[in-house]
Order: structure tokens, then C-alpha cells, then sequence
């Protein structure tokens, strides 16, 4: 507890000083950059009220049944009073709007993320700690730190989403007593949890279809099992991008502790969703232009030829 004390209060003595906050979130958004960067805009906005809060980028369409505001890009002369939050994203490539940060110049930059990565960018301040299992739980603990009476349903609502869909609903190793400590606190506000997980638990034919393709075409090599998502089979089913990544449809099978999915994009490039239940495939991840968790990780890769070169090499990695 004194440790996030002192972390409050050293992010907080830097709203104080800025009469502008934007709040930035990552490219392919998802619920925990998303539900941080929401939860954390609405939460400032009340308890600051003469401040002006801007959450830029988009949702791309993602939980549309939220009801996320975003706000347009302010003038130059805010952005250089400004300070800027990141929450959840690491390198300045993986940031959406990021012009702003590379162009324009705010007066300071913040970093709060869960993703044990180094970044390549001057922030003013980091806190970076991948014991919690999403960033939604850090920015619940920061607020939960400064002022613990139940929040109003909305922010509750998008901090929960946050921490409920990264940790794979409570699934992931790094769901801890505090985790739970601190869903129990967003409880309190008695926001409607049931209908959230029953809209997120909802699915399309289109999944249905993506699921069959993957359940007729998945591949095994060794431990490793996998599937290559053609750009054009995308277009076939009807998903967009971000729906494509349902890399969880080859999780869990008895005899592979390590499960991949690869997506064809328009150009040719493949996105690879590296799954694992006891490596840390991470490593190998940043080998392929990407990087994460040390279970979950995402990378690029240049063409096909270096699918079978992956899996090669993710079939060699031991438990260190
Ligand atoms: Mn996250």
C-alpha cells in the first residue's frame, strides 16, 4: 500500500500542474487500453472538474455498446500545456495519435503499463509493473489509493472491462488477491456486471464461420499447434481485422502448450498471435518485429516463408 501511495502521488502531483490532460491509447485497441483510458478520463473529470480531459484516438467500432466519448485533437497551444498519459502501450509506434507526441510536443509525457517492455520514448515519468494483469487494475488502484469511496457506475464499467477481458477473465496467472480486492471495490458502485458479460460473451456467425475455418485447417508441429488465416478467407467469412484475432479457438488442447495464429493482411504481411500456457514465448515475439507478454505475445512477420521458421523455433523453447 505505501508503494502505490507514493506512485499516486508522484502521477498526481503532475495533473495538478496541468490544466489539460490527454489520455492516449494503443493501436488495435482493446478493452484494457480502452477501459483504462475511459475510466481514468471520467474519474479525472470529476474529481478535477475545472480541468479538461481529452481521450484521443478511436474505438474502431470495438464495444460500441460503451459509451466511449472521444474528443477531437486539441489546438497546438494546449497540446504544449498539456500532459500526456499512456496507458497500457509502450513504443511510440504502437500509440495512436502519436504525431502529437512526435510533432507537437507536450509539456510532460506519462507512462502507466502492465507490459514488461521497454519503450523508446522520453516519458517525464513511468509505472510499469507486470504484476497486475492489466493497466484497467493499475489505474483502479491508483484511484482506488486516493480516494476509496464506491465510483460512479460508468467508471466502474470501464475499468472492469479492462481488468475482466486482460486477464482473460480472471483466468491469467496474473490474477491476484488484488485483483480481486479491487474488482471487488469497482462491485461496490453496483454497476451492471451481468449484462457487460453477457454483451461480451456475445458472438456473430461470423465468428462461427472463422471458427469452423480454423477447426478444418489448424496444423500441428510437435508441441505447437497453429493456423494461417489467408487475407482473402477475411474477406470470405466477413470479419474485420480485429475480429480475425481469435487466437483462443486452438487454446488448450491436450498436447500443445503452445498455440499460434497467423493472419494475412491486405499487404502480404502476417500478424502472428503467440499463445502459451507455460513459456515465455515473449522472446521470441521481439525476434519477429513484436513483443508482450511473456504468455501472450504478437509479432509481424514479412511473408509465409516465415511461418514454418517460427514454429520451428517456438517448438524448440523450454521452460526456463
Ligand atoms: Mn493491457
Amino acid at each position: 500500500m505505501k508503494k502505490i501511495k507514493k506512485i499516486a502521488r508522484n502521477i498526481l502531483r503532475e495533473i495538478r500542474k496541468h490544466n489539460y490532460i490527454i489520455i492516449f491509447h494503443h493501436v488495435r485497441p482493446d478493452g484494457d487500453c480502452l477501459g483504462s483510458q475511459h475510466g481514468l478520463k471520467l474519474w479525472l473529470q470529476q474529481k478535477f472538474p475545472n480541468k479538461k480531459i481529452y481521450a484521443v484516438g478511436s474505438n474502431e467500432e470495438l464495444f460500441n455498446f460503451l459509451n466511449f466519448k472521444f474528443n477531437s485533437i486539441p489546438s497546438d497551444e494546449i497540446l504544449k500545456n498539456s500532459l500526456g498519459i499512456v496507458v497500457d502501450a509502450n513504443n511510440i509506434d504502437r500509440i495512436v495519435c502519436n504525431e502529437l507526441l512526435i510533432e507537437k510536443k507536450l509539456n510532460k509525457l506519462i507512462r502507466i503499463d502492465h507490459h514488461p517492455v521497454e519503450d523508446d520514448f522520453d516519458y517525464f515519468y513511468r509505472w510499469v509493473d507486470s504484476s497486475y494483469c492489466s493497466s484497467a487494475e493499475q489505474i483502479t488502484h491508483f484511484i482506488y489509493s486516493i480516494d476509496n469511496k464506491p465510483l460512479n457506475k460508468e467508471i466502474a464499467t470501464f475499468l472492469y472491462l479492462g481488468i475482466y477481458t486482460d486477464s482473460g477473465r480472471f483466468f491469467y496467472d496474473y490474477t491476484s488477491s488484488r485483483t480481486h480486492e479491487l474488482t471487488s471495490w469497482l462491485f461496490s458502485s453496483n454497476f451492471d456486471f451481468f449484462d457487460l458479460h453477457k454483451k461480451l460473451s456475445k458472438r456473430t456467425i461470423s465468428e462461427l464461420k472463422l471458427n469452423k475455418y480454423i477447426l478444418e485447417n489448424y496444423k500441428t508441429y510437435e508441441n505447437v499447434i497453429y493456423c494461417f488465416l489467408p487475407f482473402e478467407q477475411i474477406q470470405k467469412i466477413g470479419i474485420n481485422q480485429s475480429e480475425s484475432n481469435r487466437v483462443d479457438f486452438l487454446a488448450n488442447i491436450e498436447g500443445y502448450d503452445i498455440w499460434i495464429l497467423f493472419i494475412e493482411n491486405n499487404d502480404k504481411t502476417i500478424r502472428a498471435r503467440l499463445r502459451s500456457s507455460e513459456k515465455d514465448i515473449s522472446i521470441l515475439a521481439q525476434e519477429y518485429g513484436g513483443g508482450g507478454h511473456k504468455k501472450a505475445s504478437g509479432a509481424l512477420l514479412n511473408n509465409v516463408e516465415q511461418i514454418e521458421q517460427l514454429i520451428k523455433k517456438a517448438s524448440k523453447l523450454t521452460l526456463k
